[in-house]
């Protein structure tokens, strides 16, 4: 093992001087994550500026026996892109480099440090969009993104980031380049490895380059909020919302999330009423969706009552309501965060059963809740809670496995849910996983303590 300044002047000869960085105060802001729950000292922090920087960092380190931490743009939620301690911290902020849009083939091909608004706006400039959208977009890369298997809002109708991915650039733990970016629609070649690397979490390799599909701009849109009584009226509205063929997102948060945005962004509430749930649902189209999305909302005895706009100022302050959410709960506290998704069919038992369970080890605590509704994803995020975290998660994770749920619906397992890992996926199904890890990453350099 080579001493740590000895590992610095080697990757100081790879990167240059500026952009390794050992000084407390530099290293600290890619440190801790931006919900202040993960937080560890890493032995330094490098900024490589290419695949071929990257791939020698690598091998400087796999020389030095030395760990290594990959980190987009830090907005992950389960501690997977901040150290535990002593490894090297791998930013691939620099990593920027975006080719023109492949207008033949509806792709591009994006180094991993691209933040998905330039993505989004790159795409949009050429006539196309991106299929994935969330709202960490300013600072959220493709390349964590792929590593995550983001979702988001659009998954509804384009899947999640996996769905978008058709080829990849990516070092492994020995500074290895495997390279498949030619973005073919149809290559029975053998072993999808850049299928593997979507959502592997940084455990395999460090994604370099990506190449994604697009989609086609839908210019007009119209987005409505709507006040419904809980849960199973938010499942029947999902029913009808699901007959237009515009559909593009179907979002729902509660009454107890409403009143903390509301205070947090300073809101006017959205109706004179209060209800007990609320659907914010999105039409796309190339004509005006306006009108069906209005006769859906009109023949849906589950509407309590609905607020629609089609210009973008009036579209963006209703999905405020929603997008706020994740800051408003950040302000309030430093939250337990738990991302599930269980079959639509149980729903709404999980969210009647989730504040009592909380409750039970952690009485006093405020549960929000909020998700992407037809996915069957719940954001759980607990105030209030912090001495008992463990406990609440190990409590809602297993009554979410009752529900035939999943303990990672779209944040990925990270460091915050390893121990739990066995609630989603079978004993034999994690050995397999270990030795794809132990093939790729023999020596375990690649984000220990991660996934697995
Ligand atoms: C969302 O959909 C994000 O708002 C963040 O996935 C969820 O902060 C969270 O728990
Ligand atoms: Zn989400």
């Amino acid at each position: 093992m080579t001493g740590g300044a000895e590992l610095a002047a080697v990757l100081r000869g790879i990167v240059g001087d500026a952009h390794v960085l050992v000084d407390p105060d530099l290293r600290a802001p890619y440190e801790t994550d931006w919900t202040r729950r993960f937080t560890g000292a890493a032995r330094c922090v490098v900024r490589p500026a290419g695949t071929g920087e990257v791939a020698a960092v690598l091998r400087a380190c796999a020389a030095a026996g030395v760990p290594v931490v990959p980190q987009g743009g830090n907005t992950g939620l389960v501690g997977g892109g901040v150290p535990a301690g002593g490894e090297v911290l791998l930013s691939l902020a620099r990593l920027t480099a975006l080719d023109p849009v492949d207008a033949v083939e509806a792709q591009v091909t994006a180094a991993a440090g691209v933040t998905l608004e330039r993505l989004q706006e790159h795409a949009r400039a050429a006539g196309f969009d991106f299929g994935v959208d969330l709202a960490a977009r300013s600072a959220a890369t493709v390349g964590g993104m792929v590593a995550t298997n983001a979702g988001g809002i659009r998954v509804l109708r384009y899947g999640s980031m996996r769905a978008q991915l058709t080829g990849a650039e990516a070092v492994l733990a020995d500074g290895t380049v495997v390279s498949h970016l030619t973005g073919l629609a149809k290559d029975n070649t053998g072993y999808d490895l850049t299928q593997l690397l979507a959502g592997s979490e940084g455990t395999l390799a460090v994604l370099t380059r990506v190449r994604l599909r697009l989609v086609p701009l839908l210019p007009a849109r119209a987005v409505a909020l709507v006040g419904v009584a809980g849960t199973d009226e938010a499942l029947a509205l999902l029913g009808a919302a699901r007959r237009l063929e515009t559909l593009a997102a179907a979002e729902l948060f509660f009454a107890g999330g409403l009143e903390l945005v509301r205070g947090y962004a300073k809101l006017q509430p959205p109706f004179r009423e209060a209800f007990g749930a609320y659907v914010v649902l999105e039409c796309a189209g190339q004509a005006d969706p306006t009108d069906e999305l209005l006769e859906a909302l009109a023949d849906c005895a589950a509407v309590g009552d609905a607020t629609v706009a089609s210009d973008a100022a009036g579209r963006s302050r209703l999905w405020a309501y929603r997008e706020a959410h994740t800051e408003a709960v950040n302000a309030a506290g430093v939250p337990v965060k738990l991302d599930v998704c269980v079959p639509l069919r149980e729903l709404a038992a999980l969210v009647a059963a989730l504040p009592s369970t909380v409750d039970k080890v952690a009485a006093g605590a405020q549960t929000v809740l909020w998700g992407h509704l037809n996915e069957g994803n719940l954001h759980v995020n607990v105030l209030g809670a912090q001495q008992q975290a463990e406990a609440v998660s190990d409590a809602v994770l297993r009554l979410v496995a009752e529900h035939r749920g999943s303990i990672s619906s779209e944040h990925g397992v990270g460091r915050a849910k390893v121990p739990w890992l066995p609630l989603s996926r079978s004993a034999e199904e994690i050995a397999a996983m270990r030795r794809i890890k132990s093939a790729l990453d023999p020596a375990g350099l690649l984000n220990p303590g991660v996934l697995l």
